[in-house]
């Protein structure tokens, strides 16, 4: 599927530091490219059925800073990106809205696309709609059942049976909790919350999640050589991954909300197709919330990218209101946190077009500063307040470090 328009990004030069991000599986910062010259980044998508708010916006903001600073480094990126287009929250606002759930989705990856571009995010290579991969989802599926991964729960209503994952099907590759490294109780609890389904009668163990949800009356389903349905959601991003980047892949990425069961059990899932870990390393961000809670499209607590800029904001402001936190903190966004992007943003703009006053030598070193900070986890706010002491202490801004913080903070200044 079509992503978005690319933004320039000026190539700088002089040496980057190769970036060290946090890993969630082993909870040590690493470089995820076992020093390769390729980092293939995986980051998972949004179920499109409502609008860009600023918890997607950081997150996809994030991966977008490791994109940038492993370019910097001189490596090669190759990024995916999933769009879960057909899931449960979709039908259900398609029903409740009276809509058609493709039309939904269709218009809802239209101001996806549109808000990613004006913040500037980098595009992925490969942008994926679950739609388009049903033959190999189930291709997939029918394989794990073939290996004894994948089994049959009794389903009456459905044509056929729903097809479960084994988590306790022994995989060389992984073991359950192997990426989140969370009790079982919690798992429990998280599964309950985040789509599983841990009281369903039949599972060998309430942990199994969902591969593939058989056809029932009045819900989307396509054939395929497991019987009609569709794709359950974890399997998505563990087949759209191996198949466009290879596995294991660098970074599989996304919200913490993602940890468990969806990145485990992508994990899982990766393991007992290939052999193979899903990631070098599981890179998450924090929660963004408003109004005290997490910012989420089922709670209607939004703040939209789209309302923002209708309002008037510049699309740069944003941008650095939120790489003024550490992408892994969780954090509630006021309505002054654009008020003081804004008068920052005005503040580096005049001296990115004031005549270059102030010491030329000293730009160099701020240059490294902020490489070095994006490099190290994405210390966006490190490499932020890098910016402000250069102008407060009175270093010019030369063409060479106003590049380079369009290249690593997507902020063309001047
Ligand atoms: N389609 C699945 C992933 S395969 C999904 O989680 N979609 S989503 O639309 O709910 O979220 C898209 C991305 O935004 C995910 O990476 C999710 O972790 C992240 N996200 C959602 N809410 C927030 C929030 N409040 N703060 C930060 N990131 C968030
Ligand atoms: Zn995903």
């Amino acid at each position: 599927m079509r992503a978005w328009q690319a933004p320039s990004v000026p190539d700088v030069p002089g040496a980057a530091p190769r970036p060290v991000v946090h890993d969630t599986a082993t909870g040590k910062p690493v470089d995820p490219t076992h020093g390769d010259e390729r980092a293939a980044l995986y980051v998972c998508g949004i179920t499109p059925y409502d609008a860009t708010h600023l918890g997607h916006a950081a997150t996809y903001l994030a991966f977008d800073t490791l994109g940038r600073a492993w370019r910097d480094a001189g490596l090669d990126v190759e990024y995916a990106q999933n769009v879960t287009d057909v899931d449960d929250p979709l039908l259900e606002r398609a029903t409740r809205d009276g809509v058609d759930w493709r039309e939904l989705a269709a218009s809802q990856i239209d101001l996806f696309r549109r808000d990613m571009e004006s913040l500037r995010i980098l595009p992925p290579d490969d942008f994926v709609a679950v739609t388009d991969e049903v033959d190999r989802v189930a291709e997939a599926v029918a394989f794990l059942q073939e290996t004894g991964s994948a089994y049959e729960v009794p389903t009456p209503d459905a044509e056929g049976d729903d097809l479960y994952f084994d988590v306790n099907h022994p995989t060389d590759a992984w073991s359950l909790g192997d990426e989140s490294g969370l009790d079982r109780e919690t798992m429990l609890t998280l599964a309950a919350e985040r789509g599983g389904d841990p009281e369903r009668p039949g599972k060998r163990d309430p942990l199994d999640p969902l591969l593939w949800r058989a056809a029932r009356d009045g819900e989307p389903s396509w054939d395929s050589e497991i019987g009609p349905g569709r794709p359950g959601w974890h399997i998505e991003c563990s087949v759209i991954a191996g198949d466009r980047l290879g596995l294991p892949i660098s970074v599989q990425g996304g919200g913490s909300d993602l940890v468990f069961p969806h990145h485990e059990m992508s994990a899982g899932h990766a393991a007992a197709l290939a052999h193979q870990p899903l990631a070098h390393a599981f890179v998450h961000t924090g929660m963004i919330a408003y109004q005290g809670t997490k910012i989420s499209k089922s709670l209607g607590n939004l703040v939209t990218v789209r309302g923002l800029l209708d309002d008037g904001a510049d699309p740069r402001a944003i941008r650095l209101a939120l790489l003024s936190h550490k992408y892994s903190d969780d954090w509630e966004w006021f309505d002054a946190e654009l008020t003081s992007a804004s008068t920052r943003l005005a503040t580096w703009d005049a001296w990115a077009s004031g005549a270059p006053a102030g010491h030329a030598d000293d730009a160099a070193d701020v240059a490294s500063r902020i490489r070095a900070r994006v490099s190290d986890d994405l210390d966006t706010p490190g490499a932020v307040a890098a910016v402000d002491t250069a102008i407060a202490g009175g270093t010019a801004c030369t063409s060479e470090l106003a590049d380079l913080i369009d290249a690593l903070l997507g902020i063309r200044l001047g």
